[in-house]
């Protein structure tokens, strides 16, 4: 928020100010929130702003300290905030050599309905939809392209570009997510990305992904403002579905006031020249590692044009904590996933989460940690592990399920491969405190198409979706998987980020509508609104216990088990069909007579043959 000075009456007495601006981060703060003690930074275009003198007014506020740094332009305030203070525009003044300025900084009440009606937090219950906003619809062509930003380009046929796509094309599809069985929606960054195009492998690119920051108080424009996420929250909230934010702590784009007009220089990693991330997250936790590793994976840059935010400085890490709990509280955050999990500072990690979770109790946050080893993912979450760091995040996305999904259903069974590598991975769960927080998925914006992972096979693909339901965890599903969408990140990843088709103006085909889908996309649709409607309403799928049993002859045979119902998921990996019988799994399946499959319908009894490439998702019956 941009305040242009304002002089309040008696300054015309004492001297002329030159019109300056200053932005004040946090923007507003709001009453009787638990975290009331708020460092306000101020930002000017005065290089000699620091040398005033500043005092506060307000019934219930108190300035407590000062901070200057080396760049004259900031201070930081230390303000505490009475549980008694009402909502209202608290004067900051500046008295800077007998010239006197007042800047408002608002106290807002409180978004209603902490834990109830936001701050739900996203749990096993629930099933995410996730969708990149610049690629889903484009509902508003006024606010593809703006003039005054630095990539002045939106042209929807260029892959590497901006398309278009805005908040208020989510908000007009929110039935189409909710028919298909979510519960929540997770966007790649909303946040400001007022970047020129950056030149890549595959040409110039765009920051539509949204992983470049420039502001962190602005929701990009493009996307429709901080109006349109207000909107598009609150229509969330009307429709029972919750909205997971993604953060990004660990970097910020180099057009960042943080990177171009710090503070000071230890807001950014710096190194004598330029030193990339080792993208290695074992030098994080290996005894066996070096110090200077580490130092390089947490301390690097991800890459040169995204400068590395050094969370060890502690105006930096106040600015990112309160900027968290004011962007919860401001657009009714119900859960956050965290980019770049394992390339942030840990200590840093641990306060900003328990901040959080201490304003609000039900929220809920996972960490983006891409790792092929369950001890690299259980060590950045709550684990049973005996570490000298403890992460706190209660999530992590689970990489090694992700892959074992792929190699269940891709590779040729045997002791090591196939059904065999999800069985292995699902019996490390030991290292988790509760894998049922872990997020699993298919694929993501950052890994190739599920379809195309599967060579196109459509019973592959199918026995892919049904294990994404069935195993433990929250299960995550990439806009367009429900409808077939294929590809490899080659030449590059935006291949795996096309537009929906249907959500762009004078796309030839709408595949948010069934009429506009064919027969084998709806066949996909229907599968995927099925058993994502059957789990949504089953405790042992959503929070029921996991009982596995050795898989064999190509086959796996596994239980979820809650509330009295036990549901047997059968996969058959082989080319030919496999005779299944309850005698076999005894200990799950005493007491029932048969059961039903849930996509189907087909009932079975206590022996029945599964056909070749098919997982069966069969509930139980007495
Ligand atoms: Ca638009
Ligand atoms: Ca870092």
């Amino acid at each position: 928020m941009k305040k242009i000075i304002s002089l309040v009456s008696f300054v015309c007495f004492v001297n002329f100010v030159f019109a300056q601006q200053v932005t004040m981060y946090p923007t507003n703060w709001f009453v009787g929130m638990k975290l009331n003690k708020v460092q306000v930074l101020l930002r000017s275009t005065d290089p000699g702003f620091s040398k005033a003198k500043f005092e506060v007014k307000y019934p219930g506020v108190t300035l407590t300290k000062t901070h200057s740094f080396t760049n004259g332009k900031y201070v930081a305030l230390d303000l505490t905030i009475a549980p008694t203070a009402k909502a209202g525009n608290v004067k900051i003044s500046a008295t800077n050599a007998g010239k006197v300025s007042v800047y408002e900084w608002p106290l807002l009440n409180r978004r209603e309905g902490n834990g109830t009606k936001f701050a739900q937090g996203v749990r096993s219950e629930d099933a995410v939809y996730l969708l990149m906003p610049d690629r889903f619809s484009n509902a508003d062509k006024t606010n593809d392209a703006f003039k005054d930003m630095r990539d002045t380009v939106a042209n929807a046929s260029d892959i590497l570009l901006r398309h278009g796509g805005d908040l208020k094309g989510v908000e007009n599809h929110l039935n189409y997510i909710k028919e298909l069985g979510m519960t929540s929606i997770w966007m790649c960054p909303i946040i400001e990305n007022d970047m020129p195009q950056s030149k890549e492998a595959a040409g110039w690119m765009s920051g539509y992904h949204g992983y470049w920051f420039t502001d962190h108080y602005k929701v990009d424009k493009r996307f429709g403002g901080n109006e349109a996420y207000k909107s598009l929250s609150d229509a969330m909230h009307k429709n029972g579905l919750k909205l997971i934010q993604d953060a990004v702590y660990n970097h910020v784009g180099d057009k960042h006031w943080m990177h171009e007009d710090a503070p000071a220089l230890d807001w950014i990693n710096q190194w004598n020249s330029y030193t990339g991330s080792t993208h290695r997250e074992e030098t994080v936790y290996s005894n066996n590692g070096s110090a200077i590793d580490k130092k390089k994976m947490l301390d690097g840059w991800f890459v040169p044009h995204l400068p590395d935010v050094n969370q060890r400085n502690p105006y930096v890490s106040n600015y990112l904590v309160q900027h968290a709990i004011w962007t919860t509280e401001t657009f009714g955050v119900d859960g956050w996933r965290v980019d770049t999990y394992k390339y942030c500072d840990e200590a840093f990690m641990n306060r900003v989460n328990d901040a959080l979770m201490l304003e609000y109790p039900k929220l809920t946050i996972f960490g983006e940690t891409v790792s092929r080893s369950v001890t690299g993912t259980a060590y950045f979450t709550r684990n049973t592990m005996d570490v000298p760091f403890k992460h706190n995040v209660e999530g992590v996305t689970d990489f090694p399920v992700y892959y074992s999904f792929l190699d269940a259903v891709n590779q040729p069974f045997s002791w090591d491969n196939g059904l065999s590598k999800l069985y292995v991975t699902l019996s490390q769960d030991i290292l988790y405190k509760n894998p049922l927080n872990n997020s699993i998925f298919l694929d993501n914006h950052d890994n190739n198409r599920f379809l195309s992972m599967v060579g196109e096979d459509y019973n592959k693909f199918k026995m892919g979706i049904g294990l994404l339901y069935t195993t433990r965890g929250i299960p995550q599903l990439y806009y367009g998987t429900e409808i077939l969408m294929k590809n490899f990140m080659n030449p590059s990843d935006a291949m795996v980020r096309l537009n929906f088709p249907g959500g762009f103006p004078g796309d030839a085909v709408n595949k948010f509508e069934a009429s506009g889908r064919n027969a084998k996309e709806n066949d996909a649709f229907n599968f995927v609104k099925t058993i994502a409607n059957f789990r949504k309403g089953s405790p042992a799928l959503t929070k029921g216990t996991t009982t596995m049993f050795v898989p064999k002859d190509g086959y796996f045979v596994y239980f979820r088990k809650a509330d009295n119902q036990t549901i047997m998921c059968v996969v058959n990996s082989n080319d030919k069909a496999q005779d299944v019988q309850f005698s076999d799994y005894a200990e799950l399946t005493n007491d029932f007579k048969g059961g039903k499959e849930v996509v189907t319908g087909y009932q079975v009894g206590t022996k029945f043959s599964i056909p070749a490439k098919q997982m069966w998702i069969i509930e139980l019956n007495k």
